[in-house]
């Protein structure tokens, strides 16, 4: 029987793993004959700092729009990756199971991308290249899953397709572009709020001087005599 300390965690420990999904496409020329397909593709599950994801990473299922054979695929080693072919863009689900059965699988969604953009076609490009950046977070791994995490074998750096601190650079600027933006709405508003505030305020104040007015023309020590 397993002891209660198997499943311990290691509290206050975070563990990020930055990994990199997405797929590739090039485009056969033409019209495939025997089956109407049309790209050939690969999609893959990636670590951004090159590292043997195995040690932590029981198996990566991919599902694959029903019209494939076995929509399934599971990889259970490196590299986590399926080639195919088709004629269509689906939505491709990316489930990752860990080491430790305690840790909940992560699932990352990627739109499957064949077709070029008019500009990439004009410029000539040949492979498709729709790749994202995200990172696994590990909150209070497990001890065992912790152990798997650090003992993760270094491997020699991959030369990455996309240009991720240029990415990195961009999206920083837009988030903090968008910030600005946001925080000069927020202020606006509250400027705004301030002005129907203090209207309220005022006519509240007026409202309370017309109710006295009223009373004291009701109140016989105050209001003036009506002549008979
Ligand atoms: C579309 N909604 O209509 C999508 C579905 C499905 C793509 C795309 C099948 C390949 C095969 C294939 O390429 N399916 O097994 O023959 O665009």
């Amino acid at each position: 029987m397993a002891s209660s300390g198997d499943n311990a965690r290691v509290k206050g420990m975070t563990i990020v793993k930055p990994v990199i999904f997405g797929n590739v496409s090039h485009y056969f020329g033409k019209k495939r004959e025997s089956d109407g397909h049309t790209h050939g593709w690969t999609v893959f599950l990636r670590p951004f700092k090159n590292e043997d994801m195995s040690s932590y990473v029981k198996k990566v299922h991919f599902k694959l729009h029903e019209s494939y054979a076995n929509p399934l695929r599971v990889v259970t080693k490196p590299p986590y990756e399926v080639n195919e072919s088709g004629w269509g863009e689906f939505e491709i689900q990316i489930k990752i199971f860990f080491m430790d059965q305690a840790e909940r699988p992560v699932t990352f969604y990627h739109l499957l991308k064949l077709f070029q953009t008019e500009s990439a076609l004009a410029s000539g490009k040949k492979q498709l290249v729709s790749e994202f950046y995200d990172e696994i977070i590990f909150q209070d791994p497990t001890q065992m899953m912790h152990q798997c995490l650090l003992s993760a074998r270094q491997l020699p750096p991959i030369k990455h397709e996309s240009d991720w601190a240029e990415i990195e650079q961009r999206t920083t600027a837009s988030i903090g572009g968008a910030r600005q933006k946001i925080g000069k709405e927020i202020s606006e508003l509250h400027e705004k709020l301030k002005v129907c505030k203090d209207a309220i305020h005022q006519m509240k104040a007026e409202i309370a001087k017309l109710e006295q007015q009223d009373q004291e023309s009701q109140d016989p020590t105050t209001a003036p005599a009506v002549l008979q």
